[in-house]
């Protein structure tokens, strides 16, 4: 207990030693938002190993009430250390539309998995060791991002992240000059390119005053970039992997949809480059259906409940029916439970403590995209700029590798169509072993990585975070035997000796982490740009553990000091303050004024026709459709404007139920976990 005790102090006086003084400002503006609790962070993790953390819901947009959550993670081992890792801010989003960002941070490249004690535990291959990583709620309405006014299309998602931007280099003015790169998942290949487009014309016509970002690249992970061209590959995958066969009873239906979908790619492919956003190609509902049909029409009726579906996310998986993945991953059942935990909600320093959903219904519905063209048209004036990594989890079923190859294939960029020399795969080495392989050129990649699903980072943590080795070209380059290149890679313990040697060093990893933490040496000269001397400088760890201890003495040694500082930082958060006493007064959880005010704005909800029966294929339709909204399917759909226009025919039952079922949770018990939705609310 007094060591725990002692522990906190350290941390809190170590944190505010770490927030940078401004220059000419009274104060800092982003302590109000630091983190400093959660639960088991001083349980299950060394002070060295806790990460820097901000976090809390920014207005940016005070007509509509747009605040949007943020949490930011550090490494306080590489401040200073590291110059190019420590001048790098990645900003992570999860797709949907809808889902939040959180299952990135827990469940993906962030350094917290959540235990089933509701804990923080260590993600062994967390990305804050790359950069600084910030997981970002949006658009408006998504997870712990709340407004008045929900949005729906692509270029307000770009103007709205850009104001988002504004906002956190205000609160963070020594990142402002950083290396920006941008990655997220599914649905996030259409934020993306938007929202790199964006920045690109921004930083072509500045304002006065303003300044440019540094974008340095994308990583696009399983992403839903081409929605119809994508949707073709549905049925070429389930045969070539045994799932369907021809003699299946509905082959002949499949196949007729399979055929209209490719007629509506025609149609698209015809007038790809007229710059005009045509109804067929936005509403993806068409193409869509196939997944749907699919996975009904190859139910195992023989196996036990929990394995007559295919998993959507990983062809190798089986899930309950009708689920068919959405049960996936196991871990997502302690993420919502986690972040809805009162203690939690201070923690991240939230100021409407609203209750944490997954993905939302609302906003998905919502969310048609109607306007603008996909994502996949802006590619090519993106990799003219930055390059992009197109990085895919082989055995995902609804933005495979099939798929994405399938729309670069027929892409014109840089002068030339799809990739010119596709036998050219690069073998892509991470730790001694092929992972994967990489076709690159003009600037866009397409990485298939082996052994992983829709959420690569998930099933393979310490692989994902080197695509980040391979986008800053922190990576050796060596020939093969047969004559084709390898990309090889390592892990961040990994002493590279001279030379590196080809089998994996017998000797055991050191305990400590090592010095230099990701080798940067090769690119660090083209790409160190200006190192902010504003990097918090007292708070430097040294380089050898002893020496660390040495500071941590000296730490204690000024440890009133800390103290003073810790009692210093609290008086100046007030809210903090009000806010936990709030938690710890009222036991009976009444919803605060502000969120009952945001609820009024969401009653749309009751316009709602009540779903019509349904037959068993048509609800797992629904499902599937319902898990567009999280994944990666766009929203532009018929189920969509079936429920909007009260003609529910097959329309998000499930989902809809779950959905509204949960937001009416929502209003009558904020802080009430309910029993399954954690479960049933889904995916990516
Ligand atoms: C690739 O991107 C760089 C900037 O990062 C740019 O200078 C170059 O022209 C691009 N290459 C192509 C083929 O577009
Ligand atoms: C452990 C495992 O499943 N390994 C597989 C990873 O992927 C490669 C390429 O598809 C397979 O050959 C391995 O068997």
């Amino acid at each position: 207990m007094l060591y725990l005790s002692i522990f906190t102090i350290l941390i809190h006086a170590l944190f505010s030693l770490a927030i940078p003084p401004k220059e000419g400002s009274d104060s800092t503006p982003n302590k109000k938002y630091l983190v400093t609790e959660l639960p088991g962070l001083y349980q299950n993790f060394k002070p060295n190993d806790i990460p820097l953390m901000f976090a809390g819901q920014l207005e940016i947009e005070a007509e509509t009430n747009t605040h949007y959550f943020f949490w930011k993670f550090t490494d306080t081992n590489n401040i200073d250390k590291n110059s190019q890792v420590t001048n790098r801010t990645i900003f992570w989003l999860n797709g949907g539309p809808g889902c939040s960002s959180m299952d990135g941070a827990l469940l993906e490249t962030g350094p917290f998995r959540i235990n089933d004690k509701k804990e923080v535990v260590n993600n062994g291959g967390s990305w804050h060791k790359m950069g600084h990583i910030v997981y970002v709620d949006q658009p408006g309405g998504t997870g712990f991002s709340f407004t008045d006014e929900l949005i729906s299309d692509l270029p307000q998602v770009s103007d709205y992240f850009l104001r988002f931007m504004e906002r956190y280099f205000e609160l963070f003015p020594e990142d402002r000059h950083h290396e920006i790169y941008f990655a997220g998942e599914s649905y996030a290949g259409q934020y993306i390119p938007y929202i790199a487009n964006g920045i690109l014309e921004r930083n072509e016509k500045l304002k006065d005053g303003e300044e440019g970002y540094d974008l340095k690249g994308l990583l696009i992970g399983n992403g839903w970039v081409s929605p119809n061209q994508q949707s073709l590959s549905y049925l070429p995958f389930f045969q070539k992997r045994g799932l369907i066969g021809t003699g299946n009873p509905k082959w002949g239906s499949l196949l007729a949809t399979h055929e209209e979908c490719q007629k509506i790619v025609n149609l698209v492919d015809s007038n790809f480059n007229d710059g005009q956003v045509h109804y067929y190609e936005v509403d993806s509902s068409k193409c869509e259906k196939i997944l749907g049909d699919l996975l009904a029409y190859t139910i195992d009726l023989n196996a036990d409940d929990n394995h007559k579906c295919v998993n959507m996310y990983d062809y190798r998986l089986r899930d309950s029916y009708p689920s068919c993945g959405m049960n996936w991953p196991n871990e997502l059942k302690n993420v919502a439970p986690f972040l809805r935990q009162n203690d939690v909600m201070h923690d991240l320093n939230l100021i409407d403590l609203k209750h944490w959903n997954e993905c939302s219904g609302k906003v998905g519905r919502h969310f048609t995209a109607r306007n603008s063209v996909p994502a996949v048209h802006l590619l090519p004036g993106i990799a003219a700029k930055v390059p992009i990594i197109l990085f895919n989890g082989d055995n995902d079923i609804i933005c495979n590798s099939e798929g994405v190859m399938s729309y670069l294939d027929k892409l014109e960029w840089g002068g030339s169509k799809g990739f010119t020399n596709k036998e050219n795969e690069i073998d892509w080495v991470y730790d001694f072993e092929k992972v994967g392989y990489i076709l690159q050129e003009r600037n866009i990649s397409f990485i298939n990585i082996f052994n992983s699903s829709h959420m690569v980072p998930y099933d393979l943590p310490e692989v994902s975070r080197a695509l980040m080795d391979l986008i800053t070209g922190n990576y050796e380059k060596r020939e093969a035997e047969n004559g084709k290149m390898k990309f090889i890679t390592y892990p961040l313990d990994y002493k590279k000796a001279e030379p590196v040697p080809e089998q994996k060093p017998e000797e055991s990893e050191p305990e400590e982490k090592p010095i230099e933490v990701s080798n940067p040496e090769e690119s660090s000269a083209t790409n160190s740009t200006e190192i902010p001397n504003s990097t918090p400088s007292s708070t430097s760890v040294p380089s050898t553990s002893k020496l660390t201890r040495l500071i941590q003495l000296g730490v204690i040694v000024i440890i009133f000091w800390g103290v003073y500082i810790l009692y210093a930082s609290y008086k100046s958060r007030p809210s903090s303050i009000i806010k936990k006493s709030t938690s710890s007064s009222s036991s009976n959880r009444k919803k605060n004024v502000q969120w009952a005010d945001q609820l009024d704005n969401f009653d749309d909800d009751d316009a709602f026709p009540q779903p019509a029966p349904q037959g068993i294929i048509a609800k797992t339709i629904s499902k599937l459709t319902g898990e567009s909204k999280k994944g990666r399917y766009a929203p532009a759909g018929e189920y969509i404007d079936d429920i909007e226009l009260g003609e529910g025919i097959s329309n998000n039952h499930n989902d809809d139920e779950f959905i509204i079922g949960s937001d009416i949770e929502e209003e009558q018990e904020p802080e009430q976990p309910v029993a399954g939705d954690a479960v049933g609310e889904g995916k990516k």
